[in-house]
């Protein structure tokens, strides 16, 4: 289909799914995918959709308001995903663009992007000028503990072929991390990467003495060491470690990730695709990595990611954590480590009705 594509309506849906097995974390347990799915109709007839994961029940129903709200002033629009990103932002700058009004303003963005998919016939990823090469992942575990992460890691390199784990660490003693760390070792073998996350969960000084044992077994990226807003410490750490730094799933914005990188936060960043501002804010995201020579991961959202990262000059991994699987007809495929790109239009979304109706959170 070619020529303007007009927004007609903007709907917002909201599921509740239980994450089979839970996440967890140093500080928390996610038992449940709380997902808003915003979907705009065109007057020609193509309709696309995306979605976010505001992390808990009780951000559903705003979320999903301010999807509907501010779509609704897109009704007549052309789709025109940038500029409407660049208007947007301009119109909620004195409210603010972060927390969930940035999260509204990534799904509408997607969802804007996958109608122009849609409308072409192509995967995002083509539309981006991108090959739709299939991209490398690791494994990101749910689990918690080394024997519970050991068998999961296992698992996950038979199942996927990750040649990376992720998992999550950050126990009260600095030996049970070490500990954790050795019992995956001894599931995967010398030849997988090990990538840990802390969550923002240390101090400065434990960060340091944490960062360096770790780095005596070649963990490959210490994850979220320390609170997101406190680039000085991070950047003091990354000079004390070998270690490399990662972080970016905090970041709002390509501004906020600009801020962090100009502060020398991290060696390695991974933007989430729901607080970057969605496709157009990744791609300003991806602009800026290349910049500054910094390679670039997912977080989450790994069908958007999988269109997004063949489109990212400074490419590094797709983080694998599958969270809407269980409610899409055709979950992204992994084939021996590495993500494909569907040949679906768009971000490839293709939801299971009746699992989405067996899931609906009335908000
Ligand atoms: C994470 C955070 C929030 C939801 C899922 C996973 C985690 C990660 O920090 O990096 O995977
Ligand atoms: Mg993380």
């Amino acid at each position: 289909m070619s020529g303007t594509l007009t927004i007609e309506a903007v709907t917002a849906r909201a599921v509740d799914a239980p994450l089979d097995p839970p996440l967890r974390n140093s500080l928390n347990v996610i038992p449940r995918a709380p997902l808003v799915i915003a979907e705009v109709r065109t007057k020609e007839g193509v309709t696309g959709n995306a979605y976010v994961f505001p992390y808990t029940p009780a951000a559903l129903g705003p979320t999903a308001a301010l999807v509907r709200n501010i779509g609704a002033v897109l009704v007549g629009r052309a789709v025109a995903p940038r500029t409407l990103w660049a208007e947007l932002h301009n119109a909620y700058r004195i409210l603010g663009t972060e927390g969930l009004v940035q999260i509204a303003l990534s799904a509408l963005d997607m969802a804007l992007w996958d109608v122009l998919g849609r409308a072409a016939g192509q995967p995002l990823c083509a539309l981006l000028g991108a090959e739709p090469r299939p991209v490398p992942i690791y494994a990101s575990l749910r689990g918690w503990g080394p024997a519970m992460l050991a068998e999961e890691a296992g698992q996950a390199v038979a199942t996927l072929g990750a040649r990376a784990v992720k998992f999550k660490i950050g126990h009260p003693r600095l030996e049970d991390d070490l500990e954790t760390v050795r019992a995956v070792r001894g599931a995967v073998g010398d030849g997988v990467e090990i990538l840990v996350d802390y969550n923002q969960a240390l101090t400065r000084p434990e960060a340091e003495r944490r960062g360096l044992a770790l780095q005596d077994l070649d963990v490959r990226w210490l994850e979220e060491p320390l609170p997101v807003d406190d680039d000085a410490g991070l950047a003091t750490l990354r000079g004390a470690l070998r270690v490399p730094v990662q972080g970016g799933e905090n970041w709002w914005g390509p501004k906020g990730m600009a801020r962090a990188l100009d502060a020398g936060a991290v060696d390695l960043c991974m933007p989430d695709a729901m607080k970057i501002g969605g496709v157009t804010g990744w791609l300003q995201a991806a602009d800026i990595a290349a910049a500054k020579r910094v390679p670039m991961s997912s977080h989450i959202f790994i069908e958007a990611s999988a269109q997004l990262l063949p489109a990212t000059p400074t490419a590094h991994l797709l983080e694998h954590l599958d969270v809407a699987g269980p409610l899409l007809r055709e979950p992204l495929v992994v084939r021996d480590g590495m993500a494909e790109v569907p040949a679906r239009p768009g971000l490839g979304l293709e939801w299971d009705a009746a699992a989405l109706a067996r899931h609906a959170a009335d908000v």
